[in-house]
C-alpha cells in the first residue's frame, strides 16, 4: 500500500464560500482534494467545479514555462524561453517606458482570479514602489462597495440565517454560486417553517427549490420594491421607528413609493399585483425576514439603485433588530488584505485606474499606458465590450506581460507570459466574501514544470527593477502575514487552519444613512430588442474551468435561452443556429427554446473561450461600454436582435 499523506488547504477561487479542503497526497502527487469535514461552511464537500482542482494541476495544457510571443498579437505564436531571460525582459522593457513616460504608464491589472492574499497583493509592491498606477473599481460588485461606503451594512454572518423567519433570494443563484449558504436556508425551513422566494427572471436550479418563484422582469427590481414599501407604508406594516432611526430623510423616502401601487409596479415588472401585495405582507410580518441578494442585478447602469432599495426595505421592515434579519450581498472576515501590498512603498501619488474599464484604459487614456501586468483575471473574456479592450490588448506599443496557469484569450495578447502555481504548489491565506472564515492554505506538492508564485515573480523582479526594499525579501508567509490583525501569527492560523474573525453585527439604527427607492422606469424597450443576460453557469468560475474538459462535457455546449412566446414572434426553434447581435458585434451560438427563462429576456448561460471554435461564445462582445455612476460594469444593459443564421460553411483543405 501506497503511503497517502493530507496536507490542508483551501479553495481560491471568487466564490462566497471559501471552502477549506484536504489535499490526499500520494508519491508527491495530489491524488484528490476533499472538502474538509470540520470546516463550519463546508462541511466535507467542495462543488462541482473544484471537486477535481488536481485535474487543474496536472492538465496536460497547463503552462509550465516562460514564453515570448513570436507573432502577431493574439495570434497564439510563442517560443519557450528561460526565466531569466523572461525576467530580465520584463524589468528591461518596464525601466524603458519609465524612462521615455514616466512610472504612470504602467498599469498592473488583477482581479480575483485567485482570492490569495500573496497572488493577488505580491505584484502590487513593485508597482507601489516603482510611482507606476494602482487600481481603483470592481468588476463585480461596484454598487453594493459604494453603499458599503456610504455606510449601509451589507451582510452579517450568514450562520444566523438559519434563524430567518422569512426568507428573499433576490437574484442570486444560490444552489450553482454559494450552495454552502443554502444549509441554513434548510435549517431555517427545519426550525422556523421559514419561506424562501426566489425572484429572478430564470426559474433556475435554486428557484426551483423555492417555495415561490417571482420571474421578474429585469432591471425593474428597485420598481419592485419601492411597490413593497408602498403596500407596508399603506398598511401599516413598516416599523417606523426603526425606520425614522435609520433613515437620513423617512419623509422624502415615504414620498418616493406613493407612486408606486401595486398595479404600477405589476405593470412595470411584469408580474400580477397579487404577487407584490402578498410578497410585501409577508416580509414585513415576519420576525426576522433577510433579503439574500446577489450580484447580477446590480450589474446594470443603475446598480446603486438595486442596492439602495433592497437596504431601504430592510430597514423598513425592522428587520436588522434581530439576529438572522436584514441584508445580506456579501461579507468577509476582519482582517486587511490591501496591507499586503505595500502602499506606503510608493515614493508619492499614484495615478489610479478602474479596474472594470480596460477598454477605455487602454483605448483613451492620455497619456496612454505604455506597459501592462495581469495576473488572476482574463479581461479579453469578462471585461465589458471586450471588443474594445482587444484592440487595447492588440496595440502594438503597449508592452503586455501575463501571469497565468492557461493559455486564455488575454493570455494570448501577451508578449511575455509567466507560468503561475496552482493552488496545491503555494502558499496562501484566503479570506472570503460570503462568510467570517480567514483560512490557510498550505502547498501539497513542489511547483510542476517552471511555475512560481507571485510572491516569487515579485522577489526575482524587484533587485532587476532596481527595488532593494526589505519587503521584497519576504517570503509568501511574510507577505501573508502584514494582512493579519495584530496579534494572530501565521503559525497560530496554520496551527487552527482557519479562525472566524466576525465584524461586529452593524446596527444601523446608530448611524442614519441615505435611503432612497427608484422611481424612473426601467430602459425602455424596443420591439423586436432582447435584454441579454449571462448568468454564472453551473461548472465554471466565470471563465475559469471552460477549458478543463470535464466541467466543459457537464455544462454541454454554449446555448441562447429564449421563452416560447419570443421564438414564435420570430418564427425560431430549438437546436438552429442563430446570430445574437447588436451594435458593437454578432455571436453565433446553438438556440434553447425554453420557459426558464421569463419573454422579453434571453440567457447565454457562461463565460465561453474563443477556443476552440466549436464552442466560442464571447457574450461580452455584445455588452455595451457603459459603468454605472459608482462605476458597475452594466453586463445586462445588453439589448440583441436574435434571428436564424446559416451554419459557417465548413472549412475544407
Ligand atoms: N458555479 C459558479 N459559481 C460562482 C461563479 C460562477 O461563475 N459559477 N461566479 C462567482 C462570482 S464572481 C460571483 S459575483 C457570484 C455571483 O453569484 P450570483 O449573484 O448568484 O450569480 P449571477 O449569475 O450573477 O446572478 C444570479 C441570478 O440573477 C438573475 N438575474 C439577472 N438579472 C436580474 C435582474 O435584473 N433581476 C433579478 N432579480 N435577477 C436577475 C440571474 O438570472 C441569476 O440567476 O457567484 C460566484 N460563484
Ligand atoms: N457577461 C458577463 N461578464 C462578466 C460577468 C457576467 O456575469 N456576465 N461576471 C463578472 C464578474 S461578477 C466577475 S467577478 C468577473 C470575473 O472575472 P475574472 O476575475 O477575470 O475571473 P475568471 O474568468 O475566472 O479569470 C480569472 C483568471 O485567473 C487565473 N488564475 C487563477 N488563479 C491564478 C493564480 O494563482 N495566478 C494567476 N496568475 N492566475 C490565476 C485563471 O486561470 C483565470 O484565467 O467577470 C465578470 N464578467
Ligand atoms: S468554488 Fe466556492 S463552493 Fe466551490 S470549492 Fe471553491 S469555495 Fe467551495
Ligand atoms: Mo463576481
Amino acid at each position: 500500500m501506497r503511503a497517502t499523506t493530507t496536507i490542508k488547504g483551501c479553495c481560491p477561487l471568487d466564490c462566497q464560500d471559501t471552502c477549506a479542503w484536504v489535499a490526499h497526497v500520494e508519491d508527491g502527487k495530489v491524488t484528490k482534494v476533499e472538502g474538509a469535514r470540520d470546516h463550519p461552511m463546508t462541511r466535507g464537500v467542495l462543488c462541482a467545479k473544484v471537486n477535481d482542482y488536481q485535474a487543474r494541476t496536472y492538465a496536460p495544457d497547463r503552462l509550465l514555462h516562460p514564453l515570448r510571443r513570436t507573432g502577431p498579437k493574439g495570434s497564439g505564436s510563442f517560443e519557450r524561453i528561460g526565466w531569466e531571460e523572461a525576467l530580465d525582459a520584463i524589468a528591461g522593457r518596464f525601466k524603458a517606458i519609465i524612462a521615455d513616460h514616466g512610472p504612470g504608464a504602467l498599469m498592473p491589472l488583477f482581479y480575483l482570479g485567485s482570492m490569495g492574499v500573496v497572488q493577488r497583493q505580491a505584484p502590487m509592491r513593485l508597482f507601489h514602489a516603482l510611482g507606476a498606477c494602482k487600481l481603483h473599481g470592481e468588476v463585480c460588485g461596484a454598487s453594493m462597495s459604494v453603499l458599503h461606503a456610504e455606510g449601509h451594512p451589507m451582510g452579517f454572518d450568514p450562520e444566523e440565517i438559519a434563524d430567518s423567519r422569512f426568507i428573499v433570494l433576490w437574484g442570486v443563484n444560490m444552489l450553482s454560486t454559494c450552495h454552502h449558504h443554502w444549509q441554513f436556508i434548510k435549517q431555517a425551513r427545519q426550525r422556523h417553517g421559514t419561506r424562501v422566494v426566489c425572484i429572478d427572471p430564470r426559474r433556475t436550479r435554486t428557484a426551483e427549490q423555492c417555495d415561490q418563484h417571482i420571474a421578474i422582469r429585469p432591471g425593474s427590481d428597485a420598481i419592485l420594491a419601492a411597490g413593497l414599501a408602498h403596500v407596508m407604508l399603506a398598511e401599516g406594516l413598516a416599523d417606523l421607528d426603526y425606520a425614522r432611526a435609520t433613515a437620513a430623510d423617512f419623509d422624502a423616502l415615504c414620498e418616493q413609493v406613493a407612486a408606486w401601487t401595486p398595479e404600477r409596479v405589476a405593470e412595470a415588472c411584469g408580474i400580477d399585483a397579487r404577487v407584490v401585495v402578498g410578497l410585501a405582507r409577508e416580509f414585513a410580518t415576519a420576525r426576522p425576514a433577510v433579503l439574500r441578494a446577489g450580484v447580477a442585478p446590480q450589474q446594470t447602469v443603475r446598480g446603486e439603485a438595486f442596492v439602495r432599495s433592497l437596504s431601504a426595505l430592510a430597514m423598513l421592515g425592522g428587520h436588522w433588530r434581530h439576529r438572522g434579519g436584514g441584508l445580506f450581498i456579501f461579507d468577509a472576515p476582519a482582517f486587511d488584505e490591501g496591507a499586503a501590498a505595500r502602499g506606503d512603498l510608493a515614493p508619492g501619488p499614484q495615478r489610479s485606474i478602474d479596474l472594470s474599464a480596460l477598454g477605455p484604459a487602454l483605448t483613451d487614456l492620455d497619456p496612454p499606458v505604455k506597459g501592462l501586468m495581469v495576473w488572476c483575471m482574463n479581461p479579453a473574456v469578462v471585461q465589458v465590450d471586450s471588443g474594445r479592450v482587444r484592440r487595447g490588448l492588440a496595440r502594438e506599443d503597449l508592452f503586455t506581460v501575463v501571469l497565468e496557469h492557461f493559455m486564455t484569450d488575454t493570455a494570448l495578447y501577451a508578449d511575455i507570459v509567466l507560468p503561475a502555481t496552482t493552488q496545491l504548489e503555494h502558499f496562501d491565506i484566503v479570506g472570503a466574501w460570503g462568510h467570517h472564515y480567514l483560512t490557510v492554505n498550505n502547498p501539497a506538492v513542489a511547483p510542476r514544470g517552471e511555475a512560481k508564485s507571485h510572491g516569487e515573480i515579485m522577489r526575482l523582479l524587484a533587485p532587476r527593477l532596481g527595488l532593494d526594499h526589505e519587503a521584497f525579501g519576504q517570503s509568501d508567509e511574510e507577505i501573508a502575514a502584514t494582512a493579519l490583525p495584530d496579534g494572530l501569527s501565521i503559525e497560530a492560523l496554520q496551527q487552527a487552519g482557519w479562525l472566524k474573525l466576525s465584524p461586529p453585527r452593524p446596527d444601523p439604527s446608530k448611524s442614519p444613512v441615505a435611503l432612497r427607492f427608484a422611481g424612473d422606469d426601467p430602459a425602455p424597450v424596443t420591439s423586436d430588442a432582447l435584454r441579454l443576460l449571462t448568468p454564472k453557469s453551473h461548472y465554471f468560475l466565470n471563465s475559469s474551468f471552460a477549458n478543463m474538459p470535464r466541467q466543459r462535457k457537464a455544462q454541454g455546449v454554449p446555448a441562447l435561452e429564449m421563452h416560447p412566446d419570443d421564438a414564435n414572434l420570430r418564427g425560431l426553434s430549438s437546436g438552429q443556429l442563430v446570430a445574437i447581435s447588436n451594435e458593437r458585434g454578432e455571436i453565433r451560438v446553438q438556440l434553447l427554446v425554453t420557459d426558464v427563462i421569463r419573454s422579453g429576456a434571453v440567457t447565454l448561460v457562461g463565460k465561453w473561450w474563443s477556443q476552440p471554435r466549436e464552442t466560442a461564445a464571447l457574450s461580452n462582445i455584445l455588452t455595451p461600454s457603459r459603468w454605472s455612476a459608482g462605476g458597475q460594469p452594466a453586463y445586462n444593459d445588453t439589448f440583441v436582435t436574435v434571428a436564424a443564421a446559416a451554419p459557417a460553411p465548413a472549412v475544407s483543405g
